[in-house]
C-alpha cells in the first residue's frame, strides 16, 4: 500500500520535534529562564509543546449541561484545614476572609468576599479529572482571574501566578499551593470560584474561595487560596518546583 501513513507520522515527528524546539529556545519567556526547562521533564516537555503547539492558546475546555452533572462532587486531599485561623474564620462564614493579591503587581489589593462576589461573574459546568483516578463534573460560579489581573495590573515581569492556601500539609508548617502561568491566568474559564452547584463552595471542596483552571489536572485547582503572588520565577518558592504535589514528583504542566 501507500506510505502516506508513516510519512504523516513522520511529518507530525518532525513538526513537533520543531516546535519543541521553538518552544524552549524561541519564546523569550521560556528562554529566559534555563531553571524552567530543568523544571520540566522531557515527557512533560513535549506533552507541554504538543498542547500548546496544537491548541490555540484560548481554547476552552468542555463545558456540560445541567443534565450531566454529577450528583455528588466528591472531597479529595484536604477536607476541611487543621488550620485555626482558617476555622475562625469558618466560624463566622467567612466575613472576615481577605485574600491578599500581590507580588509583581502595580497595585496590590485585598478583597473580602463581597468583593470578590461584586465583581463580573462566570458560570460554567466543566469535568474535574484527579490523577488518582476519578472524575466528577460539577457548576462553578466565581470571577474570573483576569478581572482580578485587571485591577491588580501585573508588572511585565510577572511569569507565574502562586496560590497560597490555608491548609497545613504536615506539623512543620507545609502548606499546600500551586502555580500557573500568565496564559492560563488570563484564560477566560480560569476562576476564582466562590460557588458550587448553586451553593456557597463547601468547606470540603475548598471554601471560600478555590481556582478552576479547566485545562488542567484536578491538583493545579488549589481550595482555600488565602494570598495570591505574582512571581518571575517559582524556583525559589518551598521545594521550587511550582507546588505542593510537583514538590513531590508531579509534573508542574498537568494539561489534559
Ligand atoms: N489547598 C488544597 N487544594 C487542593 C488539594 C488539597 O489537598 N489542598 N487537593 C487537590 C486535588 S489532588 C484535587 S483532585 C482537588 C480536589 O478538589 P475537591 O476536593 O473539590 O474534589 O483539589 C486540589 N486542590
Ligand atoms: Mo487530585
Amino acid at each position: 500500500m501507500t506510505s502516506r501513513a508513516p510519512a504523516r507520522r513522520l511529518f507530525l515527528r518532525r513538526t513537533l520535534a520543531a516546535g519543541s524546539v521553538l518552544l524552549l529556545s524561541g519564546c523569550d519567556r521560556l528562554s529566559r529562564s534555563e531553571w524552567f526547562a530543568k523544571l520540566l521533564g522531557s515527557a512533560e516537555k513535549l506533552t507541554f509543546a504538543t498542547q500548546r503547539l496544537l491548541l490555540p492558546r484560548t481554547a476552552m475546555a468542555q463545558e456540560f449541561t445541567e443534565a450531566d452533572l454529577s450528583p455528588d462532587f466528591r472531597s479529595n486531599g484536604t477536607r476541611n484545614p487543621d488550620n485555626p485561623e482558617y476555622q475562625a474564620l469558618a466560624a463566622n462564614h467567612f466575613a472576615d476572609y481577605r485574600l491578599q493579591v500581590g507580588g509583581l503587581v502595580a497595585q496590590p489589593r485585598i478583597y473580602s468576599l463581597d468583593e470578590l462576589k461584586a465583581l463580573p461573574d462566570r458560570t460554567q459546568i466543566t469535568r474535574h479529572d484527579c490523577v488518582e483516578g476519578w472524575s466528577a463534573i460539577g457548576k462553578w460560579k466565581g470571577v474570573p482571574l483576569s478581572r482580578v489581573l485587571e485591577q491588580v495590573e501585573p508588572h511585565p515581569s510577572a511569569n507565574y501566578v502562586v496560590f497560597h492556601c490555608a491548609d497545613p500539609m504536615d506539623g512543620a508548617g507545609t502548606r499546600y499551593y500551586e502555580s500557573i502561568d500568565m496564559e492560563d491566568a488570563w484564560h477566560a474559564q480560569t476562576l476564582l470560584a466562590y460557588e458550587l452547584n448553586d451553593a456557597p463552595l463547601p468547606i470540603k471542596n475548598g471554601a471560600p474561595i478555590r481556582v478552576r483552571v479547566e485545562r488542567q489536572l484536578g491538583y493545579k485547582m488549589a481550595k482555600y487560596i488565602m494570598r495570591i503572588e505574582l512571581v518571575d520565577r517559582l524556583d525559589t518558592i518551598a521545594g521550587g518546583q511550582g507546588g505542593y504535589w510537583e514538590d513531590r514528583g508531579y509534573e508542574w504542566y498537568a494539561g489534559i
